[in-house]
């Protein structure tokens, strides 16, 4: 079964308060778009447009010092966090199955609620080439979730 993937964004991990990116973006004229905070995980996060079509540029700025983000910078230092694909919508499920029958490792066994109104699951980065990779679904596949 061939599954139709975009790339959506890039997530770039960075401390609470540090605003070194975002004002480079701006003088680079990449406009900011929306923010919004991610309680499950642990961050706010803040979307920069490229001429306001994906692929866009997600700052995830760390909320929960306990959180998956919050470790990532402490073990690894602020930066490149992940890829995030957009899967076609219904496709998420069975690519998962398919992934994960190819020995593809998830975090979630089942997809969590995500930002701009998704779907999200990631796929470890000890299966997938040291690659953090987040697959995600527009939610309105599936209005209980
Ligand atoms: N990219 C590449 N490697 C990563 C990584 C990342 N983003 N995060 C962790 N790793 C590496 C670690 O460096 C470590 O490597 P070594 O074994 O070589 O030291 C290994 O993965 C295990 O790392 P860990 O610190 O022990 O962390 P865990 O295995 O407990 O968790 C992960 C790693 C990916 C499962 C966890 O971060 C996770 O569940 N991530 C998904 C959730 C998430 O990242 N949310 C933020 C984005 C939110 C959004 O976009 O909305």
């Amino acid at each position: 079964m061939a599954f139709q993937v975009s790339l959506n964004h890039i997530g770039i991990a960075t401390a609470a308060g540090n605003t070194q990116l975002e004002k480079l973006f701006r003088l680079l004229g990449i406009t900011r778009g929306v923010s919004e905070q991610v309680a499950e995980q642990g961050v706010d996060v803040h979307f920069f447009n490229l001429e306001g079509t994906p692929p866009h540029l997600e700052l995830l700025e760390v909320r929960d010092p306990a959180g998956s983000v919050a470790k990532f910078i402490e073990k690894r230092g602020p930066g490149i966090h992940h890829l995030s694909f957009l899967v076609e919508e219904g496709g998420l499920d069975p690519l998962m199955k398919t992934l994960t029958a190819e020995g593809f490792k998830f975090t979630y066994e089942t997809p969590k609620a995500g930002a701009q109104g998704m779907r999200i699951n990631f796929i470890h980065p000890a299966t997938a080439g040291g690659v953090l990779i987040e697959l995600m679904e527009a939610r309105d596949a599936h209005p209980n979730q």
